[in-house]
């Protein structure tokens, strides 16, 4: 499914984030920033260790944050490692889940990459619920691509065809 918004392209689609060839790809992080589970495992052992060293000399990332590092051995050049909320149920945790969005397209934006694919941050092992985390995320990204021009493309990939149905209604709810 692919949207239109002012000029750029949001598309959802199912598929496992390593093999994108956007120039970016987003990590869902913990706080060190080290391989871990997941899509954060799947994306380190698809980039090969040189990753990780690189990682390292990052200093960790705030839960909200994001940061930069090359893709080493992913079709994608860069990845930008993103640390979502652990699912509390507190109000907090929205806050820090449309900042993990935001601040991930500023830290694009600010490296003139021009796509980048996410996959559903805090939704597996941080225990977001996939539902609400969908809205939040289409509601951010939407909301970045109106206001600014130089994104081309944003692509969320789902690991799977329900997570994929629930960010295609979000999608089709945010413009009814
Ligand atoms: N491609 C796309 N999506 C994927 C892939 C893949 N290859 N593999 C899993 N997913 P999670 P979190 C989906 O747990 O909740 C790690 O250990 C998965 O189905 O990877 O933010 C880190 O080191 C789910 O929908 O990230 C952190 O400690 C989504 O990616 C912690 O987990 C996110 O699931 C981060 O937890």
């Amino acid at each position: 499914m692919k949207k239109e918004i002012d000029g750029s392209v949001l598309e959802l689609k199912k598929g496992d984030i390593t093999q994108e060839r956007t120039e970016a790809i987003v990590n869902a992080a913990n706080k060190r920033l080290a391989p871990g589970g997941g899509v954060a495992g799947a994306i380190h052992r698809a980039a090969g260790k040189g990753l990780w060293e690189e990682c390292k000399e990052l200093n960790g990332c705030e839960s909200g944050d994001a940061k930069i590092t090359s893709g080493h051995e992913l079709k994608a050049d860069h990845v930008i490692h993103t640390v979502g909320p652990v699912y509390s149920g507190d109000e907090e945790d929205e806050r820090q889940l449309r900042s993990s969005y935001r601040r991930s397209l500023e830290v694009a934006l600010e490296n003139d990459v021009s796509s980048v694919s996410f996959p559903a941050i805090s939704t597996g092992a941080f225990g977001y619920p996939t539902e609400e985390a969908a809205e939040i995320a289409i509601d951010e990204i939407v909301k970045f691509l109106e206001e600014k021009d130089r994104l081309e493309l944003v692509r969320m990939v789902l690991y799977s065809r329900e997570d994929l149905d629930m960010h295609k209604k979000a999608l089709e709810e945010y413009f009814r």
